[in-house]
C-alpha cells in the first residue's frame, strides 16, 4: 500500500475522538505528539504499515478499582483508583501517581501516553505509565492519608513490580505517602524490592530524586539559552505551583543567578519583586510540604502582593510552569509574548494549551515542552532503579552528573530532530516528540503484531 493510502492525520484524529469520547486530556496530548509524528513517518511505509501510533496511543491496559477508607469520624469513604500501562516496549512501565479531586481517565491516560516518550528520551529502559485516584489528600490528617494508602495499595500490588510497572511520586503524593505505599507493598508481598521510587533515603530512596524535576527543568532552560550565548544569571522568572517542582525550580534559579519573583497554588499567586531567596524558600518549604497551608501566609510574612489567578500577566524574562496541565491559556500564552517572555520551560505536565503552544513556536520563542524539560525526575527515578536492583546507594555528586548529562542529552537529542534548515531556531516540541517516537516505534517493530 503506498503512504498516501494510509488514514491522514485528520482520520486518525477523529478515530481516537470515537474512540475515546469525552476525554479531552488524552485527545489534546495525542493530538500534539501526532501532529510531528505523521510529519515525520510521512515517507517511512513502514511505520503506517505497522500502525505504530494508533497502537501507542491505545494503552496496553487500563485498570480501575474501588478504594474504600474510613475517615477520622468513621464515615466510609468510596474513592475510585487506576493505573494505566500505557506502552512496555522498552522497559517496565513507569510512571508516577496522582491523588487529587480532578483526576480522571482522561487526565491519567493523557499522562501515561505522555510518560511513554518522555522516558523514551531519557535514554533509560522505561515504559510508560501512570495512576492515581481522585482522592483529596487537603485537610486529610496523616492516619486518614496512611489508611487510604493502604487501602489503594491492597489492590494495586498485584499489578506492580519492580520488573513490571514501578510508580512513583505526582501531584498530591509526595515523601509521605510513598512511605505508606511502601511499606504497604512490603507487607502484603513479604518483598522489599525497588517497587516504587521516590522512596526514603533510609528504605531505598535515591539522592537527587526529590530534587531532580525542578532542577531538570531550570538545566533544560540553561541548556537552550547557552545555545544563544546567554543563560539563566540575571534574568527574572516567573513560577507557578508551590509543590515539588516549584520548589525545586526556585532553588535551582536561585544558584544559576536568577530571580523567581512569583509562585502560586490553587488560592492565587504571590508576587515578590525582590525575589524568592534561599530563607524565603524555606519559609515555604516548611509551609507546603510540613504545615501543608497556604500561600497568602507567605503575603502575610513578607509583606508582597498575593493575586487572584495565575502569575501570567506579570512581566518578566522567563516562565516556568509547575503546578498543572492547561494552567496557561492560549490568551496568557498571548500575554507573555507580548510582555517580551524569552523562554519557557515546562515542569508540569501538559501546562500550556494547544494554541497556546502555537503562539509560542509562532513567535519562536525558547519554548521546552513537558516531556524533555520534566524528564530529570522519571530519569533520576530510572537511577533508583538501578541502585535498588543493584543494592547500591550512589553518591550525590555521581548523581548530580548524571542528571545534568541527562538533561543535555535530551536538549540535544532535541536540537537533531527540531533544528529549522537555514535558521538557529529549534522547535523543541517537535524534535523532543520525534526522538522519542523513534526508539518507541523501533522497539515496536522488532517484537512484530503484538
Ligand atoms: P505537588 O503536589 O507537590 O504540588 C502541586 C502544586 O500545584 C501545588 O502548589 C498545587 O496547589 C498546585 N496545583 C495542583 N493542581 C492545581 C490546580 N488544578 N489548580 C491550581 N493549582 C494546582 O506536585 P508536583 O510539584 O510533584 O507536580 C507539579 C506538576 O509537575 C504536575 O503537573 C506533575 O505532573 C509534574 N511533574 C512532577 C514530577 C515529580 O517528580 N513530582 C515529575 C514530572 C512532572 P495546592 O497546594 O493549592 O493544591
Ligand atoms: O510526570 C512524571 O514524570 C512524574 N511524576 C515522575 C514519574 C517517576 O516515575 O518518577
Amino acid at each position: 500500500m503506498a503512504v498516501s493510502d494510509h488514514v491522514n492525520l485528520e482520520q486518525f484524529m477523529d478515530g481516537v475522538k470515537r474512540r475515546n469520547p469525552g476525554e479531552s486530556e488524552f485527545h489534546q496530548a495525542v493530538y500534539e505528539v501526532a501532529s510531528n509524528v505523521y510529519e515525520y513517518i510521512a515517507d517511512k511505509e513502514i511505520y503506517h504499515e505497522a500502525q505504530i501510533l494508533r497502537r501507542i496511543a491505545e494503552p496496553d491496559r487500563v485498570v480501575s478499582f474501588r478504594v474504600c477508607w474510613a475517615d477520622d469520624n468513621e464515615n466510609i469513604r468510596v474513592q475510585r483508583g487506576w493505573r494505566v500501562q500505557n506502552n512496555n516496549s522498552i522497559g517496565p512501565y513507569k510512571g508516577g501517581l496522582r491523588f487529587h479531586p480532578s483526576v480522571n481517565q482522561s487526565v491519567l491516560k493523557f499522562l501515561a501516553f505522555e510518560q511513554t516518550f518522555k522516558n523514551s528520551l531519557t535514554g533509560l529502559p522505561m515504559g510508560g505509565g501512570k495512576g492515581g485516584s481522585n482522592f483529596n489528600p487537603k485537610g486529610k490528617s496523616n492516619n486518614e492519608v496512611m489508611r487510604f494508602c493502604q487501602s489503594f495499595m491492597t489492590e494495586l500490588y498485584r499489578h506492580v513490580g519492580e520488573d513490571t510497572d514501578v510508580p512513583a511520586g505526582d501531584i498530591g503524593v509526595g515523601a509521605r505517602e510513598i512511605g505508606y505505599l511502601f511499606g504497604q507493598y512490603k507487607r502484603i508481598t513479604n518483598r522489599f524490592v525497588g517497587v516504587l521510587t521516590g522512596k526514603g533515603l533510609e528504605f531505598g530512596g535515591s539522592r537527587i530524586r526529590t530534587e531532580a524535576t525542578g532542577y531538570g527543568t531550570v538545566y533544560f532552560m540553561e541548556s537552550m539559552l547557552n545555545r544563544r550565548k546567554a543563560s539563566v544569571d540575571g534574568m527574572t522568572c516567573l513560577v507557578s505551583g508551590s509543590g515539588n517542582v516549584a520548589q525545586h525550580a526556585v532553588e535551582k534559579i536561585n544558584q544559576l543567578g536568577g530571580k523567581a519573583i512569583t509562585l502560586s497554588d490553587s488560592g492565587g499567586t504571590i508576587h515578590d519583586p525582590d525575589g524568592i531567596d534561599a530563607e524565603k524558600l524555606a519559609f515555604v518549604k516548611e509551609l507546603k510540604n510540613k504545615k501543608r497551608g497556604r500561600l497568602t501566609e507567605y503575603a502575610d510574612e513578607y509583606g508582597c502582593e498575593h493575586l487572584e489567578g495565575r502569575p501570567w500577566g506579570i512581566t518578566a524574562d522567563l516562565a516556568f510552569p509547575c503546578a498543572t496541565q492547561n494552567e496557561i491559556s492560549t490568551a496568557e500564552a498571548k500575554a507573555l509574548i507580548k510582555n517580551g517572555i524569552r523562554g519557557v520551560s515546562e515542569g508540569a505536565n501538559m501546562p500550556t494549551e494547544q494554541d497556546g503552544i502555537h503562539a509560542f513556536t509562532k513567535a519562536k520563542i525558547l519554548f521546552a515542552p513537558s516531556k524533555a524539560a520534566n524528564a530529570g525526575g522519571v530519569a533520576v527515578s530510572g537511577l533508583e532503579m538501578s541502585q535498588n536492583s543493584a543494592r547500591i546507594t550512589w553518591k550525590e555528586a555521581e548523581l548530580q552528573t548524571l542528571l545534568k548529562d541527562i538533561m543535555t542529552g535530551i536538549h540535544d537529542s532535541c536540537v537533531e530532530y527540531g533544528a529549522e534548515a537555514g535558521s538557529d531556531y529549534v522547535d523543541y516540541v517537535k524534535g523532543a516528540n520525534i526522538a522519542a517516537f523513534i526508539k518507541v516505534a523501533d522497539a515496536m517493530l522488532a517484537f512484530g503484531v503484538v
